[in-house]
C-alpha cells in the first residue's frame, strides 16, 4: 500500500478526549520510533496523560485495547510491527490482529488507529517508523486518525446535531 495521498488531518479540539495506547514489543527499534511518533502526535494535539500499555506481540494488542475502549477510552492507538518470516504464521498474526482491532473499534463504537507494520522486511518497517531517515510515520499517523475520528463523533453526538424527523 502507497504512503502518498494522505490527508492532512486538522483536530480543532482534543484537549480533553481521553486516549490509550497499546503498544507490541517486538522489533525494538521499530516500536521505539512508533511510540515516539505517536507521543509526538499526542503532544501537537494538546492531549494530556495518555494512558501508555505493553502487551508482548501484535497478537494480544485487540485483547488489551478492546479493555481500553471499554473502560471508557475516547480512542485507543495500536501499535505494532510484524515481519513476515519462512512460515504462515505471518498471515495468522497479521490477520487476527487486523480482524480484532476492526471488530473491537465497531463492536465498541471507539475509534482504533491501525498502527501495526505489517512488512516483509525490517528495512521496510524502518522506514515508516517515524526514525531519523524513515520516509513515513505511521506512529503519528495512527494517532491522527483515531483522535481526529473522536472529535468527529464527539461532534456528531452532540444533542440536536442529527434530529428527528418530524412525523408526518
Ligand atoms: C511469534 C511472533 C513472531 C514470529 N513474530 C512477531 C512479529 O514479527 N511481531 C509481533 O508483534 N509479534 C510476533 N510474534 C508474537 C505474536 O504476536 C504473539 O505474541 C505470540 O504468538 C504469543 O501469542
Amino acid at each position: 500500500m502507497s504512503g502518498t495521498g494522505a490527508p492532512e488531518v486538522t483536530i480543532s479540539d482534543a484537549t480533553d478526549l481521553r486516549v490509550a495506547v497499546v503498544a507490541a514489543q517486538w522489533h525494538r527499534t521499530v516500536m521505539e520510533g512508533l511510540l515516539a511518533g505517536a507521543e509526538r502526535a499526542l503532544a501537537e494535539f494538546g492531549v494530556a496523560a495518555p494512558t501508555v500499555v505493553r502487551v508482548p506481540g501484535s497478537f494480544e494488542l485487540p485483547v488489551a485495547a478492546g479493555v481500553l475502549a471499554r473502560q471508557g477510552a475516547d480512542a485507543v492507538v495500536a501499535l505494532g510491527v510484524v515481519i513476515r518470516g519462512g512460515t504462515p504464521h505471518f498471515d495468522y498474526v497479521c490477520q487476527g490482529v487486523t480482524q480484532g482491532l476492526t471488530r473491537v473499534s465497531v463492536d465498541t463504537g471507539v475509534p482504533v488507529g491501525f498502527g501495526v507494520l505489517t512488512c516483509d522486511t525490517e528495512a521496510q518497517a524502518l522506514d515508516r517508523a517515524g526514525l531519523e531517515g524513515s520516509s513515513e510515520d505511521k506512529g503519528h499517523e495512527a494517532v491522527s486518525a483515531a483522535v481526529a475520528t473522536a472529535a468527529v463523533l464527539r461532534a456528531a453526538a452532540e444533542p440536536g446535531r442529527w434530529p428527528v424527523p418530524p412525523t408526518p
